[in-house]
């Protein structure tokens, strides 16, 4: 153990070191039969029932059922009304069925191939589904609320995601000491060893705005047991190295010992309680059965499972020990087998009568009240996003001021305040007063929001300073944008750990808690998203469809081609806009409510805002929408101090919103006719394309217009501009390599709305292997090239497509 806190120290000492400190009563040990009875019977049951299913059986540590029962009754005892869940493949079924109580019809019904699924998205294999449980704690008498988190293959990815959900529910609750809301983290050994996102969870367990005030983890640890290679035993990493990595202390108990195991588990949750730490449970033990049911270990581990099949189960073993005491009788025993038995044979004659599967019957996080008793949306409408101009100059007013007294920012912050006043007063903002007004209108409207990160509250391009420093008195520091309104939501801004797929998790997770919040992370550089590439593919692009659950997360991507080499350069927009659902093939058919139908029908909304006003609005949309989905938003970095890229309040006030597109509104918009070129692109380039249009003199024969939301893709929009224009070219043009950017999710796109009678070109960078140039040379070089060949009007000229 490597615990440097005496009292803590001493604590475990009295715990475990105290003779005779493990006693109970005969109750107790009943109980703990009958856990044990329907913990083994519940595997056996369906290994009868299914022989040929994969479950990913407890066999050889039913005593999990018990362990997460205690837990949770020593918890319950405590205070804790609200516990979160997070667990692996093996045992879940029987958590689900023993733990938190999920209808065993519901589940039995699900092992049969006829049932239909309902159409609510494509599903989810069984033992990946979640669930969520109001119920009496039958040993406590009290109300307990149990959720288990859904989770994909990918081991231990779930475990972030459990604790933001867990620390949002808290930060809901006002629990700010985690009295009344817990999590717990099932884990294999293997997994708990070898996967680094244990660590990055576990790391983000001291940060105030990250700690859910301890964690009660549970290691299923089949690997030590009965090996007859004692070098086996030594070459893993676990225990004792995982000891010193996660600093908290790692109870070992051997999982054929329930009476140790029940033990050690209230002690756990007592210890949690005390310290709000974290703990780990290691239930030392063996698995029966191969890693599924349809595996044979004896293929490769003949002797250590030849010793296995020689084992008595713990049931066996428990049961004669009790019998042989006087606690129970072998009648008592047997009718206690008998009674369970029962009520899975009727479970499972209920079971038949079932033919569709519901996935919302799965939800782990129901919203009540944000859609109708169906589960619909209220409406398919989406409110103006705009503003009245005195909440835009008051927030403007806030976010330059410093609303301490005797507050001392720095002098260079001050400069920066004055630049905001200034801006204020002149009815203009830049990207950061523009993120200033959506958040701090949301939060007048009730809207929590929370902004994670590393290095957010100041900005990596130094251009936010949401947090200020008093530069004489040590870590005071003061967020005007919690002084806003009398009766406003929190705002919260907080500076992660360096962990991009730990904390975009736990982000997701808090997102998952409620609809009424606004919930964004950040990334340093856009291409640091991919260390949280699961996150990403196994939740957000996907999570909707498999589980049913909507999440209105936002991930802030800095975005551009700015010499700046291969990595910092690009958020990889092409990733996304691969995995985005809508088909590039289908021509829409416009209702009326096509903009709003087609945010609802996709996986997430994909966006790349050229202006700050364009970013006031998708952020406030976000919220507005009577859905939610993730919002990918590719940010600017040189645009946060571009002169150009500013905005008029006149396209924040009330009325205005989001626009998708923005049609080209110059010179060129006023004779269509005259336009040889319409040239459509997105983000910065635009910036780019205008001065080199004007410098050639093209103002009045070449169109721009940008695409500011590019998935779901603005089919309507794109159609009234590419018709106002019928004798100009079409070009595409982007600043980012040929395979990657837009070009691949635009071109298809084009082609259906075009009906395929007119092309449109590409122009931008070639294909590369790497996503920029490391020479800041052949980074201008390539910008000129594409430049001209934008604008020059015989570049396709007897070229076919
Ligand atoms: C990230 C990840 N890598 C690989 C796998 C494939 N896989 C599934 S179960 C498993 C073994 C897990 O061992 P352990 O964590 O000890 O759990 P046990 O099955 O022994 O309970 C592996 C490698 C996975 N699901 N997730
Ligand atoms: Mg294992």
């Amino acid at each position: 153990m490597f615990i440097n806190d005496v009292e803590q120290c001493q604590w475990i000492r009295q715990k475990f070191e105290t003779p005779g400190v493990m006693q109970f009563s005969s109750e107790e040990k009943r109980t703990l039969l009958a856990r044990l009875v329907r913990s083994m019977r519940f595997e056996d049951f369906l290994a009868r029932k299914w022989s040929s299913e994969k479950r990913f059986g407890l066999e050889g540590c039913e005593v999990m059922i018990p362990a997460l029962k205690t837990i949770i009754d020593k918890s319950s005892e405590m205070g804790i009304e609200n516990v979160i869940l997070g667990m692996p493949h093996r045992g879940r079924l029987n958590v689900l069925a023993n733990v938190i109580r999920k209808d065993l019809e519901q589940i039995f019904c699900q092992f049969d191939p006829k049932l239909e699924a309902a159409d609510e998205g494509s599903g989810d294999v069984k033992y990946h589904l979640g669930m969520y449980h109001e119920r009496i704690n039958r040993v406590t008498n009290r109300n307990i609320t149990l959720s288990l988190v859904a989770n994909p293959s990918h081991l231990e990815a779930v475990d972030p995601v459990v604790q933001g959900k867990t620390k949002a529910e808290q930060f809901y609750r006002g629990d700010a000491q985690g009295k009344k809301v817990m999590s717990i983290l099932v884990h294999g050994d293997a997994a708990f060893a070898g996967q680094g996102v244990v660590y990055e969870t576990f790391h983000l367990s001291d940060l105030p705005s990250y700690t859910t005030n301890g964690t009660v983890h549970v290691v299923v640890n089949n690997q030590i047991g009965f090996t007859t290679d004692p070098r086996m035993a030594r070459s893993s990493p676990y225990p004792t190295d995982v000891a010193r990595v996660v600093n908290a202390p790692i109870f070992h108990v051997n999982a054929d010992d329930p009476e140790a195991v029940i033990y050690v588990c209230s002690v756990a949750a007592e210890w949690r309680n005390t310290f709000n730490k974290d703990v780990v449970v290691d239930l030392v033990c063996y698995r029966r059965r191969g890693h599924n049911e349809m595996d044979e270990p004896m293929f490769t581990q003949p002797l250590m499972y030849k010793q296995i099949h020689r084992q008595v189960p713990v049931l066996k073993k428990y049961a004669d020990k009790l019998i042989a005491e006087g606690a129970v009788t072998l009648q008592e025993f047997e009718e206690e087998i008998a009674k369970y038995d029962r009520i899975c044979e009727e479970a499972f004659g209920r079971s038949k009568d079932k033919k569709i599967l519901h996935i919302k019957h799965w939800l782990d996080s129901p919203w009540p009240g944000f859609f109708t008793v169906d589960g619909e949306p209220k409406s398919m409408t989406c409110p103006a996003t705009g503003i009245p101009e005195d909440m835009l100059t008051h927030i403007g007013e806030v976010a330059s001021s410093v609303p301490l007294e005797d507050f001392k920012i720095h002098t260079g912050l001050s400069r920066i305040l004055r630049g905001r006043a200034d801006m204020t007063r002149k009815r203009t903002v830049d990207w950061a007063l523009a993120e200033y007004m959506a958040f701090g209108s949301l939060l007048k409207e009730g809207i929590h929001v929370r902004l994670s990160g590393q290095d957010v509250e100041r900005g990596t391009f130094s251009h936010r300073h949401h947090v200020l420093h008093d530069q004489e008195v040590d870590r005071r520091t003061c967020v005007p944008m919690n002084h806003l309104w009398p009766d406003q939501a929190p705002y919260t801004v907080c500076n992660s750990s360096l962990s991009e797929y730990g904390v975009l998790g736990f982000e997701l997770g808090y997102a998952m808690a409620s609809p009424n919040a606004l919930v964004l992370w950040e990334a340093q550089f856009g291409d640091f998203h991919n260390t949280a590439q699961c996150i990403i593919d196994q939740f957000i692009s996907t999570g909707q469809a498999k589980w049913v659950r909507h999440n209105g997360v936002v991930l802030l991507l800095p975005h551009g081609m700015e010499g700046m080499g291969p990595e910092h350069s690009s958020a990889r927009p092409e990733r996304f806009l691969q995995m985005s659902n809508d088909d590039s093939d289908a021509y829409p058919a416009f209702t009326q409510d096509f903009e709003v139908r087609q945010l609802y029908d996709c996986n997430w909304i994909v966006v790349n805002c050229s202006t700050p006003a364009s970013y006031f609005h998708v952020l406030r949309r976000q919220i507005l929408l009577p859905f939610r989905k993730p919002l990918i938003i590719f940010t600017p970095k040189s645009l946060l101090r571009h002169p150009e890229a500013k905005s008029s309040f006149d396209q924040m006030v009330s009325g205005t919103s989001f626009q998708r597109v923005i049609p080209e509104d110059g010179a060129a918009a006023q004779a269509p006719g005259q336009v040889r070129r319409l040239i459509f692109c997105t983000g910065k380039v635009y910036y780019d394309l205008v001065k080199e249009r004007s410098s050639q003199g093209l103002d009045q024969h070449v169109a721009i217009t940008r695409l500011e939301q590019i998935s779901p893709f603005p089919f309507d929009l794109i159609k009234r501009e590419a018709e106002k224009y019928p004798g100009a070219e079409l070009v595409w043009c982007q600043e980012e390599h040929k395979n990657m950017g837009y070009y691949d999710y635009i071109s298809p796109r084009f082609m259906t709305i075009l009906g395929r009678a007119r092309p449109i070109w590409y122009v931008g960078r070639d294909p590369a292997a790497a996503p920029a140039t490391g020479n800041r040379n052949t980074h201008l070089v390539s910008l000129k090239k594409f430049l001209d060949t934008a604008f020059n009007l015989q570049a396709f000229e007897g070229k076919t497509f």
